[in-house]
C-alpha cells in the first residue's frame, strides 16, 4: 500500500507542487488549509489538474488541539510542514502572529509526534532567511545564522527545535534550508511574481506601472518544482538531517526586472539613482518601473547564495531549471493569464 502524507499549507505554492509529486509516487495526500475566507481557494491545484486527488482538512496552525486531532485522524507516515506566515515584509508588522505560526506551531507538531506517533517522518520548511546578514558566502549547512526579520527569527526557533527533538528523542525530523524558489504558481506578494504579473498587465494595458522597493537586493532564485523533489528526498533518507537547497547563482531584483521586461517585449533602460530610479521603456519613453520607499524593509539580508553540495552528494539532488528559463516561464504564464483577463493570486 502507498504511503500517507499530511501536508500543511496545501493552498500555497510548495503545497501544490509537492502534492503533485507525492500523488505521482502513489501517496495518499491529505492537505490542510486555514479557514480565512468563506471558500477554499484551490487555484494552484486547478492549474496542476490535481484538485480532486487530494483530501482537504481545515487546520489552524495556532491551535494545538486542532493539530493533535488532525494527526490522530490521518495517521500519516510523513508530515510536510509548509504552512507559515511566509511574507518577510509583513512579519515586521505582525511579529507575534508570525512567531506563533512559524515558530510555536512547529513545537506543537513536534510534541504531537513525540507523544502520539514517534515513528512519523517530519519535514520542516526552514529558510535561507536564517542566514540573514550572512557572515560568509556562499552559505552552507554550517554557515552561522544571523536572522534579520521576525520571520527569520521565528523560523530559526523552529529550526533549532527540530534539531533538538531529533537529538533528544530520536525523531525522524529534517529541515530544508531552502533558498528562494519561484514558479508561475508563486503568490503575487513576492517580488518575482509581482514583477512578472505586473509586466504582463502593463503589456496588455491593464496596469500603468510597477512599484518596487530595493532593486539591489540579491537572491538565489530557483524553480519550486525542482525544490519539492529535494524536500521529498530528505524525508526518504534513512537518517534525518538538514540540507541547503539552492542553485548557487545569484541575481539582483534589477536584473530580474530587466530580464522579465525583455520576456514581455520591453527594452528597459534604467535612469536615476536611489528612490528616483526609473525603468523606462526605450521604445515609448514610458516609465514602467518606479520606486516606492514604503516597500523597503527595516532590515535587509545580505547577498544570498546557497551551496547545495551536501544535497547533491547525499540526496542526489540538483536543480534543473535555470533562472532565465524560470523567469521566461513566469512571464509567459502571466501574459496568458492577463490575456484571458485572469491574474490569479
Ligand atoms: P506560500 O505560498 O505563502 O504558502 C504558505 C501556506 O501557509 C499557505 O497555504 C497558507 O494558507 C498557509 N498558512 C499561513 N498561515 C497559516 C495559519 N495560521 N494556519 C494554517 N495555514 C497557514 O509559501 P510557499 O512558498 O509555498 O512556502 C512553503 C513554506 O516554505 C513556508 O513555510 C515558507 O516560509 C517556506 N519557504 C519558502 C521559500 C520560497 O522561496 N518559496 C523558501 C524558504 C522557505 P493561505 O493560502 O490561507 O494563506
Ligand atoms: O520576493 P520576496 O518578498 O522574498 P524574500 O523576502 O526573499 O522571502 C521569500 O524567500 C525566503 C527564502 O529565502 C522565504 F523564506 C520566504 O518565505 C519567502 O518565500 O523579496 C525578495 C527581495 C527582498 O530583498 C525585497 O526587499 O526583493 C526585494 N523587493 C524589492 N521590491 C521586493 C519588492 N520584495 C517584495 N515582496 N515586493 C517588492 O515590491
Amino acid at each position: 500500500m502507498g504511503k500517507v502524507a499530511l501536508i500543511t499549507g496545501i493552498t500555497g505554492q510548495d503545497g501544490a507542487y509537492l502534492s503533485r509529486l507525492l500523488l505521482d509516487k502513489g501517496y495518499t495526500v491529505h492537505g490542510t488549509f486555514r479557514r480565512t475566507a468563506s471558500s477554499l481557494n484551490l487555484w494552484r491545484m486547478d492549474e496542476l489538474g490535481i484538485r480532486d486527488q487530494v483530501d482537504y482538512l481545515p487546520l489552524e496552525m495556532t491551535e494545538f488541539a486542532n493539530i493533535m486531532r488532525v494527526v490522530d485522524r490521518i495517521q500519516p507516515d510523513e508530515i510536510y510542514n509548509l504552512a507559515a506566515q511566509s511574507f518577510v515584509h509583513d512579519s515586521f508588522e505582525q511579529p507575534l502572529y508570525t512567531s506563533t505560526v512559524n515558530g510555536m506551531a512547529v513545537v506543537y507538531f513536534l510534541e504531537v509526534i513525540r507523544e502520539q506517533c514517534p515513528g512519523v517522518r517530519l519535514y520542516q520548511a526552514s529558510s535561507s532567511e536564517l542566514f540573514g546578514k550572512a557572515v560568509a558566502t556562499p552559505q552552507t549547512e554550517t554557515t552561522p545564522f544571523y536572522p534579520r526579520s521576525p520571520y527569520a527569527v521565528a523560523k530559526l526557533f523552529a529550526h533549532w527545535m527540530v534539531v533538538n527533538y531529533r537529538e533528544a528523542y530520536g525523531l525522524h525530523a529534517s529541515a530544508g534550508i531552502l533558498f528562494n524558489h519561484e514558479s508561475p504558481l508563486r503568490g503575487l506578494g513576492f517580488v518575482t511574481r509581482k514583477i512578472t504579473a505586473g509586466l504582463a498587465r502593463i503589456r496588455l494595458g491593464r496596469q500603468e506601472a510597477l512599484e518596487l522597493g530595493n532593486l539591489e537586493a540579491r537572491r538565489d532564485w530557483g524553480y519550486a518544482g525542482d525544490f519539492v523533489e529535494g524536500i521529498w528526498r530528505m524525508v526518504q533518507q534513512e537518517r534525518p538531517g538538514d540540507y541547503v537547497l539552492a542553485t548557487g547563482r545569484t541575481h539582483s531584483v534589477r536584473e530580474l526586472v530587466t530580464l522579465a521586461a525583455a520576456c514581455a517585449g520591453f527594452d528597459l533602460a534604467w535612469e536615476g539613482d536611489g528612490v528616483a530610479t526609473r525603468g523606462i521603456d526605450r521604445a515609448s519613453g514610458r516609465t514602467l518601473v518606479r520606486i516606492n520607499p514604503a516597500l523597503f524593509r527595516p532590515t535587509e539580508v545580505g547577498e544570498m547564495t546557497g551551496d547545495a553540495r551536501l544535497a547533491r552528494a547525499i540526496l542526489g539532488w540538483t536543480p534543473r531549471v535555470t533562472f532565465e528559463e524560470l523567469v521566461e516561464s513566469m512571464v509567459k504564464a502571466d501574459l496568458d493569464r492577463a490575456g484571458r483577463g485572469e491574474i490569479v493570486n
